[in-house]
């Protein structure tokens, strides 16, 4: 260790970090090592904080974002100057832009030299580079001022909206001595870091009033209300008032999936045709186009409870805003809510319970056809099947294909169990967030990902099997980026650009490093194999042949793809 100090009257810089986050609850930390923080890592181990050690610091910053998620405490993630520093950052912004609480601690290099660019060793001007991506970022520039620099990023990260914070922390504040007692007095103790916000009542009436005006009444739920852990208000709400609800794709299980209100078999339907939405912890993004027409009535009106007062009006004129945390507005609208004043009309449940029946029965037909090679439903509907019986299971999605029929495919049956690409539709979160899961929760994770999407942070493999965490990984190998069939246009002999390597055999990369490589290419066998490899509570890969041709470019937003306007490369 670099800096040892013997005398009981000091402590250094780095111990104050570890003070300040115990003194917080924070008891693990995701990160990768190197200079400066190395014997942070260590002295955090010996001082009981659980450190896990990832490959890339990427992955080690998504599974601190999503135990923020899980916890509603941020995670932590460590990373090394510059490199490691910038390798993190796109985890950091994906957790701003997903609300998930979380604290990026990096260790920076001397601040004089690398102010005058005179060439430091990991020279970067982090806490500029961080700004725009973080929710807020810090930095300590004094030992006696790490107790608040933790206490400012642990409030920022989860108060209001939550989201990624940096804390920049430079290699001479973590050496540095301090006499013990003056160090003890600096620590801060947040209190109630995340207060409740109670909407104005007011707009509580407002809300209830435009929902009882309602003939087709929606409420659709984002992960801002599974976030919120107000599980069982939410639901009183929602059955209480007999409204339809359609969750959106990490607010699945919030209530299960084949709860009669729900409709999310018949979706576009629902989104078209509603009068008064109630959007609880959901955002009008690209995910539900923008509250605009074709997708929605031009006549519709929303209500939106959100912790967020800027995101009123952000797409579309909200008439109804509640501006609160969920779970003091799901309160207040409960005890506001009168028997039988909102009234959904008849004959929109009825429409709806058809669609919902018919696109059900085209959907069993998909899932029953037998083909060979398996295509991506016949495979999910053998895992739709075994998770039927693990209802407790974490499932986290990442792909195109793979991502978008798995959701539809895979009911859910307990709040924050699916975990995906989110807001950002960003590829590479998969082992990330399943080792951040398994961490937290103790509790199996099964990871379904596209052969592409795997790529990203294949290596955490290595990490899994080195912590014994009981991860699942199923790759949807169809060979390619959507899919595998592509021909390179130019006749030349490489390879396509979505295309990948079919033959690949990536079972045997987890059994580099003791893990069980399983090859599935039937959906019996496929079964059979996830429900032993879940069982076990070991680390597992399944390797899952999909047919090349199976797929579309981009899943389910190919419309997104900008279209060429000459035809010249065809
Ligand atoms: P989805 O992608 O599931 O539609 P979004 O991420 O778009 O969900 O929206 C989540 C919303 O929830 C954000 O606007 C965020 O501000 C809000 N939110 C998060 N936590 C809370 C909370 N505890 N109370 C109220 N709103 C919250
Ligand atoms: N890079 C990052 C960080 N995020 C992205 N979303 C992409 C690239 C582009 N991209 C997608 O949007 S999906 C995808 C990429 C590369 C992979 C799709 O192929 P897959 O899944 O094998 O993972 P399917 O099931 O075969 O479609």
């Amino acid at each position: 260790m670099s800096n040892k100090i013997d005398s009981p009257a000091l402590t250094d810089g780095f111990h104050l970090v570890i003070d300040a986050l115990k003194l917080n609850g924070l008891d693990t930390i995701f990160g990768v090592v190197g200079i400066p923080v190395t014997d942070l890592a260590r002295m955090a181990q010996a001082e009981g904080i659980r450190y896990i050690g990832f490959r890339h610091e990427q992955s080690a910053g998504n599974a601190a974002a999503i135990a923020g998620y899980l916890t509603q405490k941020p995670g932590i993630c460590l990373t090394v100057s510059a490199p490691g520093f910038l390798n993190g950052m796109v985890a950091l912004a994906n957790a701003t832009t997903n609300g998930f609480p979380m604290i990026q601690i990096s260790g920076s290099s001397d601040r004089a030299i690398v102010d005058l660019q005179q060439g430091d060793y990991e020279e970067l001007d982090q806490l500029n580079a961080a700004k725009p991506y973080a929710k807020a970022a810090f930095r300590v520039n004094r030992p006696q001022d790490i107790g608040i620099g933790v206490a400012r990023a642990i409030r920022s990260a989860v108060s209001g909206r939550p989201g990624g914070v940096y804390l920049d922390l430079p290699a001479d504040v973590l050496s540095a001595a301090l006499e013990a007692g003056a160090a003890k007095h600096s620590l801060v103790r947040v209190i109630d870091p995340s207060p409740r916000q109670i909407p104005a009542p007011e707009s509580v009436q407002r809300a209830l009033e435009l929902l009882a005006s309602a003939q087709r009444p929606l409420i659709i739920l984002g992960k801002g209300a599974a976030y919120a852990q107000a599980d069982a208000d939410i639901r009183a709400f929602i059955e209480r008032s007999a409204i339809p609800f359609l969750p959106m794709s990490m607010a699945k299980g919030l209530l299960p999936d084949d709860h009669p209100q729900s409709v999310a078999a018949a979706r576009s339907h629902a989104l078209a045709q509603a009068d008064v939405v109630m959007l609880i912890g959901a955002r009008l993004n690209w995910l539900l186009g923008h509250g605009r027409s074709p997708q929605w009535s031009a006549a519709a009106r929303f209500i939106q409870i959100d912790i967020a007062p800027a995101e009123m009006d952000s797409n579309r004129p909200i008439a109804a805003p509640i501006v609160g945390d969920i779970a003091s507005s799901i309160a207040s609208l409960l005890a506001a809510l009168q028997p039988g004043r909102i009234k959904p009309a008849s004959s929109w449940i009825d429409e709806l319970t058809q669609r919902k029946q018919r696109n059900a029965q085209q959907m069993r037909a998909r899932l029953a056809a037998n083909p060979n090679p398996m295509d991506f439903y016949s495979a999910l509907g053998a895992i739709a099947r075994v998770l039927e019986q693990h209802p407790d299971v974490y499932l986290v999605n990442e792909g195109a294909n793979t991502l978008d029929i798995a959701r539809n495919v895979i009911d859910m049956r307990a709040p924050r169990r699916r975990l995906d690409c989110g807001t950002w539709g960003v590829m590479g979160i998969g082992m990330g967030y399943a080792i951040g899961a398994a961490v937290v929760s103790g509790k199996p994770v099964l990871a379904i990902e596209g052969d592409s999407a795997f790529g990203f942070s294949a290596m955490e493999i290595e990490t899994i099997c080195r912590y014994r965490l009981p991860v699942v990984v199923l790759v949807f190998n169809n060979g390619g980026v959507y899919r595998g069939d592509d021909i390179n246009r130019g006749g030349g002999s490489d390879p396509a650009p979505t295309v990948l390597m079919a033959q690949a055999h990536y079972e045997k990369l987890i059994e580099a490093f003791g893990g069980a490589g399983y090859h599935a290419a039937d959906p019996q066998t496929l079964a059979r194999t996830a429900a032993a490899a879940l069982a076990s509570g070991k680390p597992a890969l399944i390797n899952c042949v999909i047919d090349p041709k199976a797929g579309t470019e981009s899943g389910h937003i190919g419309n997104l793809n900008p279209p060429s306007t000459i035809a010249r490369a065809n």
